[in-house]
């Protein structure tokens, strides 16, 4: 049996040969027009990277490889004695193109096991950071401290080849997301449970089955098999959104992996992109404090007309580029309808509530482009009912998976080559005189 690397390496000259003929033969071909709408709307719908992994379709959804999240549902292995994919089954099929054997995803579970392990030094950082500094920016900060063992950074001080940057860069992401579950789980730890004593990994079990153990709930199989689908699920959203572009944006410039995807933590720090699954949490709260238990449908669309009028966004709704409910949330409903324990809790109750009204309630007030949920209204809500209560934690868990996709893009941009990305800015002055002379 082939190992990731091994796999990696047999599809690379592909690729490569395929990046090659785009170059010779398509270089000036034309994709799209630049209009200033893209130029003053943050970019929105310009065609302007490559990412490999998965492309989003505004009304299908997000495509790995070519398959959806129900082809990944059916065909990705899931853990032993699970039914969920696992985030090794993904990571798998995001680098290769390929789906694992079981076989494959088990190796390289022990793999990453083998290397979770935090160096003594960081467990010492992190636990100097104060209880009151948000979990985002200790995972930033443990994240960026990790490069102080990076391959690449030592291999390029010596001199490789650029044939090697792919190698290097692997290295560096294997063990970064080896070791994410002990430092993201340290971190909770020492801001909500401070004291009690954190396990060992695991040899024998999968990343976020260990992720589970080392936060503290071990013995929670529903909440390990939620961890399992949210992590997959989460991995990877095709390359402009905000965390994927920052780790691309940085990587570009040859900073190691763990520089990288620190900088894209920070990305997925802010309210408009990975915070949102802590403030929809907040903001159904707020609305379950103020309404009570149980709230009905017109009383959910005051509140929304509430939210909306008081100039706030609704959290959870809306999305860059998706103009149609979120697969990804529709997969986290209907893990949630397979659960009698999660259909009877009440804020999984007002998630579907939700559901059922503000799509009309954003059409009305005419803003959003998409009226529709996206990830973010349903997946905190899950790990609220299973006991993970603290969300100002929930954005970390989302770090923890977007690594997946990111740490494939760095090794893909190394594989191929790709060059420092620099696109061209223009002041509002430049761009009058560029449409006069137009
Ligand atoms: N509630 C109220 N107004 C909204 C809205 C929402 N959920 N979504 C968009 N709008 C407004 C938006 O603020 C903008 O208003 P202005 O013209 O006054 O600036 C207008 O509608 C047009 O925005 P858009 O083109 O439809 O969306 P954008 O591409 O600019 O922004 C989001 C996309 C995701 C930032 C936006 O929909 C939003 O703020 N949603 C709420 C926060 C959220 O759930 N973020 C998570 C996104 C998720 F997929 C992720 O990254 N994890």
């Amino acid at each position: 049996t082939k190992t990731l690397r091994e796999t990696l390496q047999d599809v690379i000259p592909a690729k490569q040969e395929q990046l090659k003929k785009l170059k010779t033969e398509h270089a000036q071909a034309v994709v799209g027009d630049i209009k200033v709408e893209n130029i003053i709307g943050g970019m929105r719908g310009l065609k302007s990277m490559l990412w490999e992994a998965s492309v989003l379709d505004p009304n299908e959804g997000i495509r790995f490889h070519g398959l959806t999240i129900p082809d990944c549902q059916k065909v990705l292995p899931p853990a032993p004695g699970g039914k969920e994919m696992t985030a090794e089954s993904m990571l798998w099929l995001l680098m290769t193109g390929q789906v694992p054997t079981a076989e494959q995803s088990r190796q390289l579970s022990q793999e990453l096991a083998s290397k979770g392990q935090l160096p003594a030094f960081i467990e010492q950082l992190i636990d100097s950071l104060p209880q009151t500094l948000h979990p985002m920016t200790q995972l930033g900060i443990g994240v960026a401290a990790l490069n102080h063992d990076s391959s690449f950074q030592s291999a390029y001080e010596k001199g490789m080849k650029k044939s090697e940057y792919w190698t290097h860069t692997y290295e560096d992401c294997i063990n970064l997301l080896a070791r994410l579950p002990a430092l993201a789980a340290r971190i909770y730890r020492n801001v909500y449970h401070p004291g009690k004593e954190i396990p060992a990994i695991d040899k024998d079990l999968d990343l976020v089955g260990n992720y589970t153990n080392l936060l503290g709930f071990g013995g929670n199989k529903n909440l390990t098999e939620y961890l399992r689908l949210y992590i997959a699920l989460h991995g990877d959203h095709e390359g402009g959104n905000a965390s994927a572009h920052t780790s691309h944006l940085v990587g570009s410039t040859l900073a190691d992996p763990y520089l990288a995807y620190s900088a894209a933590l920070y990305a997925l720090a802010g309210p408009l992109h990975g915070l949102a699954n802590q403030e929809v949490l907040r903001w159904q709260q707020a609305m379950q404090k103020e309404l009570g238990d149980n709230v009905t449908h017109d009383q959910i669309k005051e509140y929304l007309w509430k939210t909306l009028k008081s100039g706030q966004v609704v959290p959870g709704y809306g999305h860059g580029v998706l103009r149609q409910a979120d697969p990804r949330f529709i997969a986290l409903q209907e893990f949630c309808e397979s659960r009698p324990e999660l259909m009877a809790s009440s804020t999984i109750q007002l998630v579907k509530k939700t559901y059922e009204v503000a799509p009309d309630v954003l059409k009305e007030h005419g803003k959003t482009k998409n009226p529709y949920p996206n990830v973010d209204a349903t997946s905190g809500c899950v790990l609220y009912h299973y006991g993970l209560t603290e969300y100002k934690y929930y954005t970390v868990i989302f770090g923890v998976s977007r690594a997946l996709g990111a740490i494939t893009q760095l090794v893909w941009s190394r594989a191929l080559g790709l060059p420092l990305e620099r696109p061209k800015s223009l002041s509002m002055d430049a761009l009058e005189k560029l449409i006069k002379s137009s």
